[in-house]
């Protein structure tokens, strides 16, 4: 089999750029190991900023987005039972944010490859990746019991923080940047109309919670737990009283609860892959790097790593000129350690560390005074928040 660019993972980066590229004429194929239902189940993202929608319409998927997406204008911190609330439009010249769940830009990334009749094959085993050291890299991979080969031009390293890709690439040609934290989040999703029509962050002496949703009807909470709790421990009772219990009373009361559709615990972490190019072969979204969940900037910069590599590889296939493939990795990593630094900065700001200790804790309150204090600190947040421009 040959194509032009081999795709490993569709998850939202695989299929945002093998849709970009394909409308651009350059043949892709992506390969998936586990099957499209696995893919569609996982619960995931939900805050899109500007420039990912606009990614989507560039990529011919925006209409549902546009007709479904719950467009956010602004959102609360909670701490000490109040509210304050971050005027994002305000406060960056009328940005907002979408509310929309990664389950279904999946979704509608999927079916329109599958409309362009593009290749994807899913649960692909073993797949590994050959010669992109040179001009003529190998992808190699089983499937129903067939070993399959496809010649190809470039790889496109897209299966995520667990994912092959960079595990390919030799030791010494990389290097990684980590911090892992100590608490994770048990995120729940239930059939319930939110508690907010915006979202709620809230910092806790029991610890952060997070109130968001997908749509009228279904809301998405999270609490966070320590990295020794298993799901099992977490009854949807249990979830429910510790979600209220670090509410403020009011909108503890508020608070329409019901059984929940999903739930699992996620950890946190802070992790960064130099350089994100390697001869032939590239890594984008969570194969290169990854944020804790607090900036919502996971799913937001595998978008802008792929409006990166996209742009490098059309120019590439369109004149033969590689300078935005070759500029790839140090634009790409740019954007990601502002990313990272806001997610770092707002993890910290919002949870309760084991090891906090009362000096780490006047200066975290402080911090929370200084934002609800100061325009110019909000004006900060905000501009992170909604997106810093691609
Ligand atoms: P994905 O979505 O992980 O997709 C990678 C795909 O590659 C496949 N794969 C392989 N395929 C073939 N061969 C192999 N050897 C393969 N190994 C893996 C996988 O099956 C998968 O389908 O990465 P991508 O496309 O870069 O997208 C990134 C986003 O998914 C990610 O940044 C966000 O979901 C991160 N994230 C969150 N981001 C937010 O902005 N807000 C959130 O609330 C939020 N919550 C989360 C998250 C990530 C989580 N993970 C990774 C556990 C919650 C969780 C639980
Ligand atoms: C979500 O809705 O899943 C969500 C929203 C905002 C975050 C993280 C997760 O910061």
């Amino acid at each position: 089999m040959r194509t032009q660019v081999a795709i490993i993972g569709s998850g939202p980066s695989g299929l945002l750029l093998g849709q970009l590229l394909h409308r651009a004429g350059i043949d892709n194929i992506i390969l998936e190991r586990r099957t499209k239902e696995y893919v569609l189940s996982r619960i995931r993202a939900g805050v899109l900023e500007e420039g990912f929608v606009e990614m989507m319409d560039r990529a011919g998927v925006g209409a549902r987005l546009h007709a479904e997406g719950l467009i956010h204008e602004g959102f609360d911190i909670c701490f000490d039972n109040v509210r304050h609330r971050m005027d994002l439009a305000g406060l960056t010249g009328g940005k907002k944010v979408v509310v929309y769940g990664q389950t279904e830009v999946t979704r509608d990334l999927m079916a329109a490859r599958e409309a362009s009749g593009a290749p994807t094959v899913y649960e692909a085993e073993d797949v590994s990746l050959h010669h992109f050291d040179g001009t003529s890299p190998k992808v190699r991979y089983r499937h129903a019991g067939r070993e399959h080969e496809i010649e190809c031009e470039f790889i496109a390293g897209c299966d995520g923080f667990h994912g092959v890709s960079r595990q390919s690439v030799p030791e010494g040609a990389i290097r990684t940047f980590e911090r892992v934290y100590p608490f994770g989040w048990l995120g729940l999703l239930s059939d319930t109309p939110p508690v907010s029509h915006e979202l709620i962050y809230v910092n806790h002496p029991r610890g952060f919670a997070l109130c968001s949703m997908r749509s009228k009807t279904r809301s998405r909470y999270y609490v966070q737990v320590p990295l020794t709790d298993d799901v099992q421990q977490w009854p949807d009772e249990r979830f429910w009283d510790e979600l209220r219990a670090r509410l403020d009373p009011k909108t503890a009361q508020q608070l329409v609860t019901g059984p929940s559709i999903e739930k699992s615990i996620a950890p946190l972490r802070s992790f960064v892959a130099e350089p994100l190019r390697f001869g032939r072969l590239f890594l984008a979204g969570d194969a290169g790097h990854i944020v804790p969940p607090t900036g919502a900037k996971g799913l937001n910069l595998a978008g802008s790593d792929i409006h990166y590599l996209s742009t490098g590889l059309i120019e590439f296939y369109r004149t033969g000129n590689s300078s935005e493939l070759d500029a790839y990795s140090a634009r790409a990593l740019r954007r990601i350690w502002l990313a990272e630094r806001f997610s770092w900065w707002m993890t910290h700001l919002l949870h309760r560390f084991p090891e906090q200790g009362a000096f780490a804790d006047r200066i975290q309150r402080a911090e929370l005074e200084y934002l609800v204090s100061s325009k110019a600190a909000q004006t900060s947040l905000a501009e992170n928040y909604v997106g810093l421009p691609f």
